[in-house]
């Protein structure tokens, strides 16, 4: 038995964790700040170095009209000048050193948002990898693989955006506005609140803009989800594509959904548009206001050049954020849209998961597998796929699964590692329920090699010893031995370190079936479940696995689907099924005189000779 690594159970316990503590889903922004475990202090950092370098500012208005009013164009700037010359410079030089000083801390300032969104953007996709990892086969029934890489690629941009960008711009767009609304209301309450006056038609703006943008955002992060499901499985169907001369037909319909995915963006882009006009002339409106207001009170002598000239440098400190608004929304219902679904993953649990006390310990199962009346349905189809289906298989025992296609022996055999849940009865391994067992020991007590059989891009020794990578070459060989895989891959150019290509790319399908067998060999597993294992695999080469698997050198249940009597007919139990019942169940001579569908099937297999 594989030792656990102290790295697991680490990653174990903070799973736990995150299980127990993710029961209810919070809201977005509340979201966020969790995952900013360990660097909300330094985010908070952040958040006060926008505020003062917005603040700051205002020291170039302020110097400036200091130095118009007192040295320039007041009463005594002439006097001044001659006599204070000192403080003339010095008021330059601090206009000068504040400038130096705020271009500096923004540069710090943007430095943290961005380590910060970077470390919480690793936290997420580490903590949304282990769910996909962790879910179940109904979970992979529902989510299409583009959708969920863009889940864990696009999506979280958008989050980590929120971070680095939008929360600055939202703080940059309020402190601005507030330390410059302050600044007015210091030199001049009238005129300020002439200016300001025009904030509640600004709000309205922006109210109805946010309402007519969201749900954009939301068609557009579905439109790119569905390019992207259409481009990967293209990819990975790449073999039938060609087989069937489709390129031109796939490639107009990425077309399509490249389009669509355009045709969007430009709308949404274009939702702005229509309120810019609106925005452009309040934002004038601001000059306006100041020309006519300020060029009143000046003239009253209620405000001097000095201030009417600090009113005037700052009137882009209200209108910059004005216009920067339209862009705020539009990320903020962008990143609204993405975190949705980035948050769907990382609340989701598999429906089939660990019970509370579930046993797991270090000792091999025997291998006793018995099925209790078990019935099965999918989730999704209308009709049981399984009915009563009952067998015991001793330790060490062989038992051959054999029926005509769809009548429901990968389902079968897919309730024994939990990949689905039985409907009705009861599955006992060594009398134990597998419901009771923690996942990952059950499943490494099993080893399985399916129907379809998936190999990693990796060498052929790494798929080999994929279940239990501490196993030695020798024992590689060894298990490939068994699987009658060992010659034809020692024939090949690098051995056992020769490449295969994403699902097996360059092995014919009998090798492939091979290194799978093989694969599920290597964990020396206490259950071997076999489907179709052999079923591409010659005759000759058929008959030498048959006589590996009985001279094992570890005890084993073997539990065997397959379509020939050559692989059955020695084994310790035959189950014949049907339309998801077993009909004939014996061994191989008690099957032959019951005459049923075996005893067909032996005629026409064998000729009849075998009988
Ligand atoms: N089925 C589903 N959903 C699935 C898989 C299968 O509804 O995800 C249905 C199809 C079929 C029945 O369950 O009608 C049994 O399928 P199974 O794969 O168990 O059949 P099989 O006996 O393994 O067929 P084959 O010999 O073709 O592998
Ligand atoms: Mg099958």
């Amino acid at each position: 038995m594989k030792r656990v690594s102290e790295k697991e159970k680490e990653i174990e316990r903070s799973l736990m964790q995150l299980a127990q503590s993710t029961t209810v889903r919070p809201g977005r922004i509340k979201w966020l700040i969790t995952n900013m475990k360990g660097c909300k202090t330094l985010y908070l950092i952040g958040i006060l170095g926008t505020f003062i370098y917005n603040g700051m500012q205002l020291t170039v208005p302020y110097f400036s009209s200091r130095i118009i009013d007192d040295f320039l164009t007041g009463e005594s700037a002439v006097n001044n000048m001659a006599l204070h010359r000192d403080i003339f410079y010095a008021l330059i030089a601090a206009m000068i050193g504040f400038t130096i000083l705020r271009v500096l801390i923004v540069y710090f300032d943007c430095m943290i948002y961005e380590v910060v969104s970077q470390k919480v953007l690793y936290r997420v996709r580490n903590i949304l990898y282990d769910k996909i990892q962790r879910q179940d086969m109904v979970f992979y029934n529902t989510y299409r693989t583009g959708d969920l890489m863009t889940r864990v690629t696009g999506d979280l941009d958008a989050v980590r955006h929120m971070l680095a960008w939008v929360i600055r711009m939202i703080f940059e767009a309020f402190s601005l506005v507030s330390a410059t609304a302050i600044y007015y209301m210091y030199m001049n309450v009238k005129l300020a609140l002439c200016i300001l006056a025009v904030g509640p038609l600004l709000f309205g703006v922006i109210v109805l803009f946010n309402k007519k943008i969201a749900p954009m955002h939301a068609l557009l992060r579905e439109k790119l989800a569905e390019m992207n499901t259409v481009a990967q499985e293209n990819i990975s169907g790449n073999r039938v594509v060609k087989a069937f001369a489709r390129e031109i037909y796939e490639i107009e319909r990425f077309d399509e959904c490249n389009k669509d995915y355009r045709d969007t963006n430009i709308k949404t882009a274009n939702t702005w548009l229509d309120f810019y006009p609106y925005v452009e002339f309040t934002a004038n409106l601001l000059r306006v206001i100041l020309l006519l207001a300020g060029g009143l009170f000046l003239i009253k002598g209620e405000l001097t050049m000095g201030e009417f000239v600090a009113f005037s440098g700052l009137t882009w400190a209200i209108a910059n954020p004005m216009r920067q608004l339209g862009n705020i929304m539009n990320e903020f219902q962008r990143f609204a849209a993405a975190s949705d679904k980035v948050m769907d993953i990382y609340y989701s649990k598999a429906h089939i998961r660990d019970k509370e006390n579930a046993i797991s310990n270090d000792s091999r199962l025997k291998g006793r597998v018995e099925f209790r009346d078990v019935s099965f349905q999918y989730e999704d189809g209308n009709l049981p796929v399984l009915k009563h289906i009952s067998f015991t298989a001793e330790p060490g025992q062989t038992i051959a699964i054999m029926g005509e296609t769809g009548c429901g022996k990968t389902s079968l055999i897919h309730l024994i590692p939990r990949f689905y849940e039985a409907t009705g009865g009861e599955i006992l391994i060594d009398g134990v329920n597998v419901e009771d067992y923690k996942l990952k020991y059950l499943r490494e007590n099993i080893g399985l090699a399916t129907q379809e059989v998936l190999l990693y891009s990796d060498s052929i020794d790494g798929n080999i010893a994929y279940g239990d990578s501490s196993i030695k070459r020798e024992q590689v060989v060894r298990f490939a031995r068994y699987a009658s895989a060992d010659d034809f891959i020692a024939k090949m150019p690098e051995g056992y370190e020769t490449i295969v290509g994403e699902r097996g790319v360059g092995l014919s399908g009998g090798q492939k079936q091979r290194i799978s067998l093989a694969r599920a060999l290597a964990v020396r597993p206490s259950i071997l479940i076999l489907d179709d294992t052999t079923s591409a695999v010659d005759l000759e080469t058929e008959k030498h696995i048959q006589q590996s698997l009985k001279e094992l050198d570890f005890e084993c249940t073997k539990i065997i689907i397959a379509q020939r009597i050559s692989t059955t007919k020695e084994a310790d139990q035959i189950l014949i099924m049907q339309h998801g019942e077993i009909t004939e169940r014996g061994t191989h001579e008690e099957l032959i005189k019951k005459g049923g569908y075996y005893a067909d099937l032996v005629n026409l297999q064998m000729g009849g000779e075998a009988v």
